[in-house]
């Protein structure tokens, strides 16, 4: 398939694969850095992609949509409105603000988008409008980082806009308002849309107040026609955390609700949930005690936890996040404890002691900006297993009600 070897294959063996003898590995790559990325089971890497899609006939990806990191001159197509009264600004990183995409590591590069919040009346608005986009399903996940330095009123808000085919007649809708916090640093957010016709997405940065002092960023939009997780957890100071957090011991999320209502949260164990895995870190997942568990069918069978660690390169075809699932039984776990962070019940942790090794941890950007990004999910698996149940129980039930 005219593809170099891939030692980062996700087909490719362990140094100890089929060994006798625990001590001794089967496999030594001649250039000895390689030992440590053979045998990876994050994702599929660049090279598995390219061959299967060679193999495969296909040119690209089908669910991707449009991205952007801001890096040429064209900003991907995106467009100034011109009737607001401010702009959006390519701006060059800068030893106060580096972009997301290199997060500092090259000079004179890495651009990211900036509406600047200290000047001009309260409420100035400028709105950056993508290309228009043509989707192929009814969803799609819309994933930015955004770091908003000025005063804490500011906004930027997230719309959509459509036509009727004719371009006669436009109609706006707005997705989703931030409003700055005081936290300057950089952020992930994760918008869905439903989409079916084309349709251009919007980024509006407002400024709060005349107090405000700062700027809006923009960096690394993803569009795919995905679902976007139920869970977002992003960690700051991870390796500071990697350099206390003691074996054993974990960092737990907030409780976060998937679309039928299930709370859950993840769980966290820097340095191994056991002294048997203390270069691992560990992820677990448990369900959270919420306000719909009186409607909530229980136990919460046929459902699959997937939690996924993202790998932040910035171009998505290139990511090799690291993605484990499991799916609920009958059983149900032991009892479960009062957190009093959540004010709520967490179940029993139950998940990997060995999800990510430190080693691939560090390498790729699993930790940009010292930040570790979990994403999780609890979707309903119900679906799957009641198709062929009603065409069984008619035949069994109709010849008893004729006799
Ligand atoms: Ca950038
Ligand atoms: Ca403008």
């Amino acid at each position: 398939l005219n593809t170099p070897y891939d030692y980062e294959s996700i087909m490719h063996y362990r140094p100890f694969s089929f060994n006798k003898n625990n001590s001794i590995p089967t496999i030594t790559t001649a250039i000895p850095y390689f030992n440590e990325v053979i045998g990876q089971r994050l994702d599929l890497s660049e090279v598995d992609i390219t061959r299967l899609n060679r193999m495969y006939d296909c040119d690209n990806t089908l669910t991707l949509l449009d991205q952007c990191s801001f890096e040429l001159i064209n900003i991907c197509g995106m467009i100034q409105n011109e009737e607001d009264n401010a702009n959006w600004v390519q701006t060059l990183s800068s030893p106060v603000d580096t972009d997301h995409t290199l997060a500092g590591r090259c000079r004179d590069s890495g651009y990211f988008m900036k509406f600047d919040t200290s000047l001009g009346d309260a409420g100035k608005s400028a709105l950056l409008e993508s290309r228009i986009l043509y989707p192929k399903r009814d969803e799609q996940c819309l994933q930015f980082f955004y770091k908003m330095t000025g005063g804490p009123g500011d906004k930027l808000v997230i719309w959509i806009r459509t036509d009727d085919g004719t371009g006669t007649v436009h109609s706006v809708e707005k997705i989703h308002t931030i409003i700055g916090d005081g936290d300057d640093t950089w952020k992930i957010a994760q918008v869905t849309l439903k989409v079916t016709k084309k349709f251009r997405y919007l980024f509006q940065g407002i400024r709060g107040s005349s107090a405000s002092s700062g700027s809006i960023l923009i960096d690394d939009i993803t569009l795919t026609e995905t679902i976007c997780p139920s869970a977002v957890w992003q960690i700051h100071n991870f390796t500071s955390i990697l350099a206390t957090v003691p074996i054993g011991s974990a960092l737990r999320s907030i409780c976060f609700y998937n679309p039928e209502g299930y709370s859950f949260g993840i769980s966290v164990y820097p340095n191994g949930r056991h002294s048997d895995y203390p270069d691992y870190v560990g992820m677990t997942l448990h369900l959270c005690s919420g306000e719909n568990d009186a409607v909530m069918e229980w136990p919460a069978q046929n459902r699959q936890a997937t939690i996924v660690v993202m790998d932040q390169e910035p171009d998505v075809k290139l990511r090799m996040s690291s993605t484990r699932s499991f799916t609920t039984g009958r059983k149900r776990s032991e009892p479960e404890l009062w957190d009093d962070s959540c004010k709520c019940f967490r179940s029993q942790d139950f998940g990997w002691s060995t999800f990510i090794s430190h080693s691939h941890l560090h390498r790729r950007n699993f930790l940009k900006n010292n930040d570790l990004i979990v994403t999780a999910d609890f979707s309903d698996l119900t679906h799957l297993i009641k198709t062929e149940v009603p065409e069984i129980m008619c035949v069994t039930v109709a010849p008893r009600q004729q006799q």
